[in-house]
């Protein structure tokens, strides 16, 4: 039996919890086309005859400017006490001071660092494979290449032989149905949250956040009550819609979706709440995020 921990680093957008997700087999983190949108790890343990992985996903890798993009930078660089790195490039962006900067975070990684070529599906040129792994190459002593596509979930069986072939011999650190330790509130949180960016634009994304205010669960339904923050009145009036319909069109689509996730009916109330810089405030930081709720 082997088992360990395996992080997944890279830059945002670069399809990380896209191929936590494929890992999984499961929807466990949201997946937006903006960067910059899990703000928190979380696990996925992926159970088999002879291994354990616990996949940790991580916020992107970027420059810090706010108290909240800070504590992201922390949780990355909490993770990175991993048995495997997994450093996720997306080979459609052009390769920057930015990834250079990210590869420096996994060069102070002892583990051994796999570099992930994601999104190849929609790559038409693939000489340039060749140049970018070169590039890479140059920048860090990388364990293994390996183009995938998270999306598609092509390359994710190569990768895994890789992975297993580093992970240490040890007992499976949890029981086979564990899959992640993320609590079902704060994937309704995220849900919603994924609704919300996948229908704002600009600065809105960034200055939103979601908390569960009350979650009843009923013989018939599973009553969920959430409040959305943001930082300025437009934004409240963006969100809202005209006679409210962005609002009623984002709970719609967050509430079908929770239902397929939790498997029970679930009514769900939206509450919009200006709260200016919260991003900069420590104390509704600790408020939003689950760890800090449970104590850890
Ligand atoms: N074409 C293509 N798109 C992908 C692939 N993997 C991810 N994407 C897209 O890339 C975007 C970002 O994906 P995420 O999984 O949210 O990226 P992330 O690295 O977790 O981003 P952050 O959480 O912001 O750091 C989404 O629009 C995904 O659908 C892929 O293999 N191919
Ligand atoms: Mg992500």
């Amino acid at each position: 039996m082997k088992s360990g921990f395996v992080s997944i680093l890279g830059r945002p957008n670069a399809g990380k919890s896209t191929l936590l997700n494929a890992l999984l087999g499961q929807k466990l983190a949201i997946v937006t086309a903006k960067p910059q949108t899990t703000r928190t790890s979380i696990q996925g343990v992926l159970t088999a005859d002879d291994y354990q992985i616990v996949f940790v996903d991580t916020p992107g890798i970027h420059r810090s400017n706010t108290l909240m993009n800070k504590r992201m930078m922390d949780t990355v660089r909490a993770s990175a006490a991993a048995d495997v790195v997994l450093f996720l490039v997306d080979v459609l962006e052009p390769f920057s001071d930015e990834d250079a900067q990210a590869v420096d975070l996994v060069k102070k990684i002892e583990a051994p660092a796999i570099a992930i070529l994601n999104k190849v599906d929609k790559l038409a040129d693939k000489t340039k494979l060749l140049a970018l792994i070169e590039q890479l190459r140059t920048l860090h002593e990388f364990a293994e290449f390996i183009p995938i596509s998270a999306m598609k979930g092509t390359g994710t069986d190569t990768l895994l032989k890789e992975i297993v072939k580093r992970l240490p011999e040890g007992e499976a650190m949890y029981p086979e149905d564990h899959l992640t330790d993320q609590p079902e509130r704060f994937l309704a949180a995220e849900i919603l949250r994924e609704k919300i960016l996948h229908h704002t634009q600009q600065e809105v994304p960034h200055a939103v956040a979601v908390m569960i205010e009350t979650w009843v669960e009923t013989p018939k339904v599973l009553k969920i009550a959430a409040t959305i923050y943001v930082e300025k009145a437009g934004q409240k009036a963006i969100l809202i819609g005209a006679g409210g319909a962005g609002l009623k069109k984002i709970g719609t689509l967050a509430r079908y979706e929770m239902e397929k996730t939790f498997g029970r009916k679930i009514f769900l109330q939206t509450f919009v709440k200006v709260k200016p810089n919260w991003r900069q405030d420590p104390e509704f930081l600790a408020a939003i995020d689950w760890r800090s709720m449970l104590g850890q």
